[in-house]
């Protein structure tokens, strides 16, 4: 109850009466129900789940408590939301604005005439600092995406296609003990190296590819993020180029990271070895972010980034090149920050691998 307790002392500070949370990672967050479908009502008393009959045993397991209501038995949420506040003082209420849709906003403010006010990150800014018990989850994802990807490289060879190796790089994460709902991989080769968020084709790996590995994987829903470029063969000249660029970048900013330092700063760092290049143009101005229960969570790193790193924070770094029709590099580690600096929880070498 400690996440609740947090919000309720938020939300006190801030006038709010109550909070209606609708986004999966944020009711997690504050219930510990694992499933999907289901959205949380606090109160500075009293914490509802609202959810449907699917859902209600695993919910009495998971939160013990929280009153259960059957959001079905009326004839929508906004209607539920003013049974539950028919004894209960309040006339404001706060909403994540970024994820509840319209119907449900216009259901809400229909049937209670409580201000209804719009935020954004508010539990997401409470998630950034990770207990020893979240941080031992990553940790966990963080170990099972490295063996997956010792795996992995084995079976990469000329001939064997994106998807099929995508598909085994799925199933060596759940085999090592990841949940069983490892998140989409990427895993291009060659001239499709350089699409960011490529999706896995039929394409067959060819002599001289590049192949990036951008995947992870979750432990009780805590996510893991890491991305490999490997060589298929031996590298070309400018192949050797960009890997050792990007290596650079990701090692200088690596060598920043500590509590209390600008994410802007760790940023510029990470540029200084391409700036004289012609491939300043080629590189993606978003470095990085925090990740948790999502596997893209504030605060994001890039040159307009306001915010600071503080001390059992867990983000991502990954600068990249990426030259369209040519190929891409990059390299992504996970990193907790730690009290003099930072520990890598990604264990894998950042040398060039040649498979
Ligand atoms: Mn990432």
């Amino acid at each position: 109850m400690k996440n609740v307790t947090q919000l309720q002392r938020y939300m006190t500070e801030n006038n709010i009466h109550a909070f209606f949370i609708g986004k999966r990672e944020n009711v997690r967050y504050i219930s510990n129900y694992t499933g999907e479908d289901s959205s949380l009502f606090i109160t500075k008393e009293k914490c509802f789940f609202l959810t449907d009959p699917r859902y209600t045993e695993q919910a009495s397991i998971e939160c013990p408590n929280f009153e259960i209501i059957l959001w079905k038995n009326f004839k929508n949420i906004g209607e539920c939301i003013k049974e539950i506040c028919k004894n209960i003082d309040i006339t404001t209420l706060a909403f994540e604005s970024n994820y509840i849709n319209y119907n449900i906003y216009e259901n809400i403010k229909k049937e209670v005439n409580f201000d209804l006010i719009p935020t954004i990150d508010i539990i997401e800014n409470i998630r950034i600092i990770k207990s020893p018990e979240e941080i031992q989850n990553i940790r966990a994802a963080c170990n099972i995406t490295c063996r997956a990807f010792e795996r992995i490289i084995k079976d990469i060879k000329v001939g064997v296609t994106e998807k099929e190796l995508a598909a085994k790089l799925s199933m060596y994460m759940v085999l090592e003990g990841a949940d069983t709902q490892p998140y989409g991989n990427i895993l291009i080769s060659g001239t499709r190296t350089s699409l960011l968020h490529g999706i896995p084709s039929s394409k067959a790996i060819e002599y001289g590819d590049f192949v990036l590995l951008d995947f992870g994987c979750q432990v009780n829903g805590y996510m893991s993020d890491m991305t490999r470029t490997v060589i298929v063969g031996k590298p070309t000249e400018k192949q050797k180029e960009v890997y050792n660029l990007e290596k650079e970048m990701l090692e200088l900013s690596l060598s920043k990271m500590k509590p209390g330092i600008s994410l802007k700063e760790i940023y510029e760092e990470s540029i200084i070895p391409i700036k004289n290049t012609e491939y300043l143009k080629y590189h993606y101005k978003g470095i990085g972010h925090g990740i948790g229960l999502s596997l893209h969570e504030p605060p994001f790193m890039g040159p307009t980034s306001s915010d600071i790193l503080e001390i059992n924070s867990v983000r991502t770094i990954e600068p990249g090149i990426y030259i369209p029709n040519w190929g891409g590099v990059r390299i992504e580690d996970q990193i907790l920050i730690t009290e003099n600096g930072y520990e890598n929880l990604t264990w894998i070498t950042h040398e060039l691998i040649e498979l």
